[in-house]
């Protein structure tokens, strides 16, 4: 059954259909372009295209068309007019900083970011006459009072890595726009499936492709989706010229064969993360559980409004702290110990020694990170074997405390 002509097709259909003009051989799959290069028919043909004047590919650090069909499917996805492929997360978010901002510009960035983001931050974009201010962006009244006219860019993520806090983005965003404000959003722990920024007034979305969007723990990858105009900006200056982190076009293939399954996969992450959170509240020895689906979460109705599920990220502390959480996840036996998450293996990571190691002690207690929190990006195997897990290595982190 074809789709009516005016209703767009749902998010699952344009995950697999979307941007695909088809092949001239009638193949089901879209070839690969494995090549650097294209070839120009006249030399006026290549000084065409060089000057914007003729449609057409150049040089695959430029674009391509196995990575151009990608970046067609994730703009739809997120409800953006344009997106651009990099060749990893941090490629995404570098390459589109680096062409929104300028010295003695500001950035107003959450208290709670990806390590690594964070380090960009300030030891990248500080180093050049950029200043970064962190602020509390979940009570957004603090952001209308400390948002100035050099406040160039507003950085987020919702839900925040690692400490699950949540963003208003139509909020936020009313806020930044009117004060001229361009506002990012990094939507890889909720994904498309769960939340829109960018149909909620934000400017630009960035993800780690690495995660739920690759969805296999076998690429790294990003990616960046913003106004048409906006993007081939950030393509020909903040890609071709300032970082360089392309996207290869068999990256961009295996990232599409995640996209078929992400919202699929994300109705069983949500679905297991829901139970293993709240079974998790009631266990002896658990002194706090953040996930935005729990009665108990201070953001809840901000959750039910902006997510449409509560995503696949856990993050608890334990009674006896770091020591006791370090016990509990050397004693997992089905849970993988290792960083990145939204794969289909549950993997469990100790933030304060791991992916927010790049902070110090004291740069992590000022923006909300307990050195006792355990991350568990909650996979999809049968969850009763994921809480048999759990369960066993708290008995046991319980036993060698004893
Ligand atoms: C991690 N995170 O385990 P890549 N934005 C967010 C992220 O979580 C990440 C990136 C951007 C993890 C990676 S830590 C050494 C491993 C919210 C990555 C950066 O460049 O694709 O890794 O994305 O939390």
């Amino acid at each position: 059954m074809h789709p009516s002509k005016d209703l767009e097709p749902g998010f699952a259909t344009r995950a697999i259909h979307a941007g695909d003009a088809g092949d001239p051989h009638g193949a089901l799959t879209p070839p690969v372009h494995l090549t650097s290069t294209f070839t120009f028919d006249r030399v006026a043909d290549g000084a065409a295209r060089f000057a914007g004047e003729q449609p057409g590919h150049v040089y695959s650090r430029i674009s391509n068309p196995t990575v151009d069909l990608l970046e067609r499917r994730v703009a739809s996805l997120e409800g953006g007019e344009a997106a651009l492929a990099t060749a990893s997360g941090m490629g995404a978010i570098t390459s589109l900083l680096w062409t929104l901002v300028a010295p003695g510009d500001e950035i107003i960035a959450d208290e709670a970011l990806y390590g690594c983001t964070y380090s960009f931050l300030h030891h990248g974009l500080a180093r050049f006459g950029v200043r970064v201010r962190h602020i509390d962006l979940s009570d957004a009244d603090r952001l209308a009072r400390a948002i100035g006219p050099s406040t160039r860019v507003v950085y987020f993520e919702t839900p925040a890595n690692p400490t699950m806090r949540l963003v208003d983005v139509e909020a936020v965003s009313t806020i930044a726009r009117r004060a001229g404000a361009t506002v990012v959003v990094d939507n890889t722990y909720a994904t498309p499936v769960l939340t829109r920024p960018i149909e909620r007034g934000a400017d630009y979305v960035v993800h780690s492709a690495t995660k739920y969007l690759g969805g296999h723990g076998d690429l790294v990858a990003g990616l960046v989706v913003g106004p048409a105009e906006g993007m081939e900006r950030v393509r020909l200056e903040g890609l071709k010229d300032l970082t360089g982190a392309v996207m290869a076009p068999l990256t961009a293939h295996l990232v599409m064969r995640g996209l078929k399954t992400l919202e699929l996969r994300m109705q069983r992450h949500c679905q297991s993360a829901g139970r293993i959170a709240t079974w998790l509240e009631r266990q002896a020895g658990v002194a706090r559980v953040h996930y935005p689906g729990l009665g108990s979460c201070p953001q809840r109705e901000l959750a039910v409004r902006q997510m449409a599920g509560f995503g696949g990220m856990i993050a608890f502390e334990l009674e006896g702290g770091l020591d006791a959480g370090v016990r509990f996840m050397d004693s997992l036996q089905l849970i993988r110990r290792a960083v990145s998450l939204g794969d289909a293996e549950s993997l469990v990571q100790h933030p304060a020694s791991m992916t927010h190691s790049t902070m110090t002690a004291e740069e992590r207690a000022r923006h909300g990170i307990a050195e006792g929190l355990i991350r568990l990006s909650v996979g999809l195997e049968t969850p009763e074997d994921l809480v048999g897990d759990l369960d066993s290595a708290l008995a046991a982190s319980r036993l060698r405390a004893a």
